[in-house]
């Protein structure tokens, strides 16, 4: 389901900074169950892949600031990506989930960066997420493959698990904690944006007017 990204909905509430994350791989890694698990401690093992983009907010409190947390869940399907990268210029930071038992979704890791790069600013915030580490019989990608990876990077890496909830406190803190710390050209970042979209708004508000 499309989710609305407008900045309105904010106002009212109770928090001092709000902050948007997105989770992006390829289809079967786990995005959804990340969520799911790190928002309401839940897990299932049926697979539903997820259509389209959708949202859910946690509050955590980081550093005595209390934080809206935005998270948003994209579809690793290959038709809905570009809808998703309509949503990266005002994403503050994006985690990169591929699957430790798929070697396919590893290696992928490296068109996910680049998809990010090529769209967003300098100072977008990516970690890296190697999921289902509990299931270690099934292991094709070592621990330090993943790590060396994310080093490449410089990006941080965290093997998780949406089963048993390993590394998803520690990792989405530490997102928030890298967006937090670059706050201020965060902010200016999203003033040009809603600039920027509010021109393209006008524009064609006077272009209908023009034809009728
Ligand atoms: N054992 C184990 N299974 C997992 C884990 N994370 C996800 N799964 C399973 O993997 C399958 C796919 O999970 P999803 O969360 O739907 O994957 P997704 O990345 O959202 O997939 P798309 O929506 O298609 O992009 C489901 O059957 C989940 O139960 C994990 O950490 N451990
Ligand atoms: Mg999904």
């Amino acid at each position: 389901m499309e989710s609305s990204i407008e900045d309105s909905d904010f106002i009212e509430e109770d928090y001092d900074e709000k902050i948007r994350v997105m989770l992006i791989g390829d289809s079967s890694v786990g995005k959804t169950s990340l969520l799911k698990k790190y928002c309401q401690n839940e897990f299932s093992q049926s697979y539903v892949s997820t259509i389209g983009i959708d949202f859910q907010i946690k509050y955590i409190s980081i550093n005595n600031k209390k934080i809206k947390l935005q998270i948003w869940d994209t579809a690793g399907q290959e038709r809905y990506h570009i809808l998703a990268k309509n949503y990266f210029t005002s994403t503050d930071g994006f985690i990169i989930v591929y699957d430790i038992t798929n070697k396919m979704t590893f290696d992928n890791v490296n068109n996910w960066v680049k998809q990010i790069t090529d769209i967003s600013p300098n100072y977008t915030k990516t970690i890296i997420f190697g999921n289902k580490c509990d299931l270690s019989s099934e292991r094709e990608i070592n621990s330090s493959d993943g790590k060396e990876l994310a080093e490449k990077y410089k990006f941080k890496f965290y093997e998780t698990s949406a089963k048993n909830g390993d590394n998803l406190n520690v990792g989405f803190e530490y997102i928030v904690k890298e967006v937090l710390r670059d706050m201020s050209s965060i902010k200016e970042r999203r003033k040009n944006t809603y600039i920027l979209r509010d021109r393209r708004h006008k524009n064609k508000t006077k272009k209908n007017e023009s034809c009728c």
